[in-house]
């Protein structure tokens, strides 16, 4: 599976202000810490950036392809942004991302050929957030139809059928893996990606990881390509490089259909176990669902 590291992004806490305050070292040593991990994109996070975007985008590229030579997501609702990001950036990159309203459908698709970029197609319609998975069907085809006709083969595209907090609507998450099922037969050649960390957003800190890890194994079941992830969760990259296979084993045995004797589990399995419970709706998620 292609891991895309998330940490570098302008809703952190930390790099937020650094990144607003166009800080080089910040910037670099948090690109350098993605450097040194096991993931294969660093997405370069700076939200809408309405107004300098255009300035923005390429320094964060330039600041960042001084210390790595990782290929580059680049991520940002501005086309402008993206374009001025593409035209310095080195290694082949990805833009995060089409989606079909009008005004980014029709900067974006250009870029794609033109600079020799993959983009990943996120299902966000001209009404906004898909409500189920014929609906994400719905705009993943016309997504696509819109994309050949701009000469932009299958293979570069990466449908994202949006990932929604656990906490949330739970019908979500089930139209999320529904969707993946059938994108195979309805996308032929299409990759595939999720931001991950989605899932768990309004969870404790503490617990976060476990929901984000069973979810990308879930969807790995699903053929999922590529991943948005929290780069220093050294056990959810463990799990992606196949280095965990009774976890992988135990939740995609339940996916199944099978009930696990609980009692049989190591500690560690039955969080697992509770969690795949939470995301497929058989439980009610709660703050506590790992004690319950
Ligand atoms: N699909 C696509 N792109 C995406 C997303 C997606 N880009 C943005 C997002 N979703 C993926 N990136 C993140 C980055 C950070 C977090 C979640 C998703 C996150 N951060 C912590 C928080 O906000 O609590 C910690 C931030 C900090 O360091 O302070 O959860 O779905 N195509």
């Amino acid at each position: 599976m292609i891991l895309i590291g998330e940490n570098l992004n302008i809703m952190s806490k930390t790099l937020g202000p650094a990144l607003k305050e166009r800080q080089v070292a910040p910037v670099q040593e948090m690109a350098k810490a993605q450097n040194d991990v096991d993931i294969d994109y660093i997405d370069l996070n700076i939200g809408p950036a309405r107004k300098s975007g255009e300035e923005f985008m390429p320094w964060v590229v330039q600041t960042v392809q001084q210390v790595t030579s990782k290929p580059l997501c680049l991520d940002t609702t501005n086309p402008l942004a993206i374009e001025a990001g593409l035209k310095v950036c080195k290694s082949k990159a990805l833009i995060n991302s089409i989606s079909l309203q009008p005004d980014r459908l029709l900067a974006g698709l250009p870029m794609v050929n033109k600079y020799n970029a993959d983009m990943i197609g996120l299902l966000w319609g001209v009404e906004g957030m898909p409500r189920d998975a014929n609906e994400r069907c719905m705009l993943a085809v016309d997504l696509v139809y819109k994309a050949n006709a701009a000469d932009i083969p299958n293979e570069k595209i990466w449908i994202d059928p949006i990932a929604t907090p656990v906490s949330g609507e739970i019908n979500q998450l089930k139209a999320c893996f529904e969707f993946m099922a059938m994108l195979g037969d309805i996308a032929p050649g299409c990759k595939s990606v999720v931001g991950l960390s989605n899932v768990s957003n309004g969870t404790p800190a503490d617990l976060r990881p476990y929901l984000n890890r069973t979810f990308l194994v879930m969807l790995a079941k699903y053929g999922l390509y590529g991943a948005i992830v929290d780069a220093f969760d050294s056990e959810l990259i463990n799990i992606a490089r196949g280095r965990r296979p009774e976890i992988t084993q135990l939740i995609h045995k339940m996916m199944d259909g099978e009930s696990p004797d609980l009692k049989s589990l190591s500690p560690e399995e039955l969080k697992y176990a509770k969690t795949v419970r939470v995301l497929t709706g058989e439980s009610l998620y709660s703050h506590s669902w790992l004690d319950v």
